[in-house]
Parts: structure tokens; C-alpha cells; sequence
């Protein structure tokens, strides 16, 4: 916990960008600031007006330098949920959150806001998204599922869950408040949206099986707002396709299905100059786009994405605000040389209001 004055240095901070950026009077400034430095003299913290919760939230996706889909800064919707006190209700917020998010395939970035400041200790969601498949490893050292979720997929199995043991079982939500048993959760099936993939012109592709879930709800990031840190505070957007296409399905650490995406194509896979991979990762990244445009569910190819955040960097640069960007994480992984973004370079500064890591309560 930081010193009082320095929480009010942070608040004072904030609060002059966040009523300057809502066009607020001065008068109104000075009120909130005056009752702001009363408030934490008394409690060491303060609370949040929704309009400051939501600007908040709002100027930290604009700040967040990996991220090429903030042209939609504006547009975030926040749940406030700051009221909820035990595990069962915070469980029916974020069954809420991926509802509306989903939103029957036109997704909605959103982002739920829990109690920063719960008098039981820190509310903690241990998932890394709510919505994440598991990862099981087999005697002979090969895994199942989702090779990223492993520990976190071990926790779960200590806290008392069976997976199912298959390649795309969705994990239950896990709550801690303090240092209270964490409670396990599973997510209804009608809420969860997943998209079979298939090719757009080989029919064999189906027979991979593969298939991805419609929203990334990143639930493990803190998000900190002029002194004020968020520890739960899970948001979604959409994807952009080769989160899926080039990372998840792809990585020889993850899925690894370049090899059997090359199998039903029938490359040559003897020699890497035929670019066997680099031909599989197109095809594959192809099927993710079509497989989700044809289902109805939000996704952005990585032109389009690109295209978007240069709009957002001329916006910002009319606002008079610098953007900030990690070059390595914001050009996309296939093709990178044909998006503006490959040429320039960013100052990968970090801005508050932001969301930052912080250590997995599990680890
Ligand atoms: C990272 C796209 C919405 C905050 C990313 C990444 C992509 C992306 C492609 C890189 C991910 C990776 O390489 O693993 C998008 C798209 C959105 C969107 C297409 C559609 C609206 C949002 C929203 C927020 C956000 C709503 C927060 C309110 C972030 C943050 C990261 C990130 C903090 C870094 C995550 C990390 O370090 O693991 N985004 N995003 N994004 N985005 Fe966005
Ligand atoms: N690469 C991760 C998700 C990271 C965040 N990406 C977004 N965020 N699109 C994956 O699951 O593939 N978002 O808020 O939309």
C-alpha cells in the first residue's frame, strides 16, 4: 500500500486529465479534489464516481501499448460491480459479462469492475480469461488441450475440479477473496459461444476438428486508475483473427497444428524451402476468418486491424496525445511487412491509467 500522499499525488493526477478530457469546470475539479484528499485522509483510499470509473477504464485501453485495437478506446462499456461481496454473486457478474459481451456473436467490448478495496482482502480471479480451454499432461510428457493452461488447469484439479480430459474443456471460473479457500465455478454452456472452423474451399479441413471460443475476456491484468488499483477487472474485445490463426492453433508450444493443417493440403513437408509452414499458417488463418464471419461472431483481420489503429494514432495525434506501443506485440505475426505499423516506431512508455501484470495468486 503506497502512502497516503502519494495516493493523492496519483488522484490529483488523474483527476485534472480525466474532468479536463470530460470538458468538466474547474469549480467541479476543485470539489472533487478537495473531497478526494478528505476521503483519503480517512480511509487512505477513495472511491471512484462511475463517470471516473468508465473515463478510467477507457484512458487505460488507450494507454495499453500491445494493444492495436484501441481505435475503439471510446466505445468500452463498464459493468459496475464494485457492491458484490461474496464469491456466488461476483460468479453471476462475470456469467453477465460474457452474455453481454457475446452478444449473440456482435461483440461488445465491455469490462466489469469488482471492489478494489473488499474489506475480506483482495478480490482475485485466478483465471488468466474466463473463458480459456484446459491443458492436461500425459505420463509421456504429451499434452491435451491447451498447453498454456497447464498450471492453471493443476490448480483447478487441487481446488477439486475433474476435467474431462479433451482437447477444448472449458475451465471453471475460480473467485478468491483474501486468504478464503478459492471457490470454483462452472460456466453454463448456453452462455459460452465457440466457432467450429472450416475452410472456405477444402472440405477435408472440417476433419481437423478444430475449433476456437468467440471472446477473449483477459481477467488476470490489474487495472490502476489514479491510485487506485482494480486487481479484478476483467474486459474483452474481439479478436483479431491471428490471435487465433497464428498463435493459439499454431505455435509449436500451443495447438501445433501446422503439421496436420500441411497433411490436409497435402504439402510437402520434407523441405522447409517449399514453405510448408508458412502455406499451412495462411490456409489455417483463412479458416479462422471465414469460420467466424460465416457464424456470425465479431473478428478482425490483421489489414483491417492495422488500418484501424493508424486512424486511432492520426485521432490521438489531432487530441495533441502521444501514442505509446511496443513495436514486437502490435505488428501482426503473419505478414508484418504489409501493415504501416512494420515501418515506424513506437515509444513503448508506460502511461497510467493502464493494465498491468501481476503475479498469478497460483504461482
Ligand atoms: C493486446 C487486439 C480490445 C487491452 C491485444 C493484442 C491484440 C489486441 C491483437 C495482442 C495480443 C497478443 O499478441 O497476445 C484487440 C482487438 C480488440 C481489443 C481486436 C477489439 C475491440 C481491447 C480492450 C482492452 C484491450 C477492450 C481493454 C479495455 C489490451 C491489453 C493488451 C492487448 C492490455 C495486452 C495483453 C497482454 O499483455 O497479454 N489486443 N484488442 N484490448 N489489448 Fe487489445
Ligand atoms: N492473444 C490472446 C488474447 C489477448 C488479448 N486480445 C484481444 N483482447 N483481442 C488470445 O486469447 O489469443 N481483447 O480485449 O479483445
Amino acid at each position: 500500500m503506497s502512502e497516503a500522499n502519494e495516493i493523492y499525488e496519483q488522484a490529483e493526477e488523474f483527476l485534472i486529465q480525466c474532468y479536463s478530457e470530460l470538458e468538466k469546470s474547474r469549480e467541479e475539479l476543485i470539489n472533487r479534489l478537495a473531497k478526494v484528499k478528505q476521503e483519503i485522509s480517512e480511509t487512505r483510499t477513495y472511491t471512484h464516481t462511475y463517470e471516473e470509473l468508465v473515463h478510467g477504464a477507457r484512458m487505460a485501453w488507450r494507454n495499453s501499448n500491445r494493444c492495436i485495437g484501441r481505435f475503439f478506446w471510446e466505445t468500452l462499456k463498464v459493468i459496475d460491480a464494485r457492491h458484490l461481496q461474496d464469491e456466488d454473486s461476483i460468479a453471476n457478474v462475470l456469467f453477465d459479462h460474457i452474455q453481454k459481451a457475446t452478444n449473440g456473436g456482435n461483440v461488445v467490448p465491455y469490462l466489469t469492475a469488482l471492489n478494489p478495496n473488499h474489506n475480506d482482502g483482495d478480490i482475485r480471479i485466478w483465471n488468466h480469461q474466463l473463458i480459456r480451454y484446459a491443458g492436461y499432461e500425459e505420463n509421456d510428457g504429451t499434452v491435451i488441450g491447451d498447453p498454456a493452461s497447464l498450471t492453471f488447469t493443476k490448480a483447478c484439479e487441487t481446488l477439486g475440479w475433474k476435467g474431462k480430459g479433451g482437447q477444448f474443456d472449458i475451465l471453471p471460473l475460480v473467485i478468491q477473496i483474501g486468504e478464503n479457500t478459492p471457490k470454483l465455478f462452472p460456466i453454463p454452456h448456453d452462455l459460452i459461444v465457440e466457432v467450429p472452423l472450416t475452410h472456405p474451399t477444402e472440405s477435408a479441413f472440417e476433419a481437423l476438428n478444430l475449433k476456437w471460443y468467440a471472446v477473449p475476456i483477459i481477467s488476470d491484468m490489474k487495472l490502476v486508475i489514479g491510485g487506485v488499483e482494480y486487481l479484478a477487472a476483467p474486459f474483452n474485445g474481439w479478436y483479431m483473427g491471428t490471435e487465433i490463426g497464428a498463435r493459439n492453433l499454431a505455435d509449436s508450444d500451443r495447438y501445433n497444428m501446422l503439421p496436420k493443417v500441411a497433411d490436409v493440403f497435402n504439402l510437402n513437408t520434407t523441405r522447409e524451402y517449399t514453405l510448408w509452414r508458412d502455406e499451412s499458417l495462411i490456409e489455417l488463418n483463412k479458416a479462422v476468418l471465414y469460420s467466424f464471419k460465416e457464424a456470425g461472431v465479431s473478428i478482425v483481420d490483421h489489414h483491417t486491424a492495422a488500418k484501424q489503429f493508424e486512424r486511432f494514432e492520426k485521432r490521438e495525434q489531432d487530441a495533441n496525445r502521444d501514442v505509446t506501443g511496443k513495436w514486437s506485440w502490435l505488428i501482426p505475426p503473419i505478414s508484418p511487412a504489409t501493415t504501416h505499423i512494420f515501418r515506424k516506431s513506437y515509444k513503448d512508455q508506460k502511461v497510467l491509467p493502464n493494465y498491468l501484470y501481476q503475479q498469478a495468486p497460483y504461482e
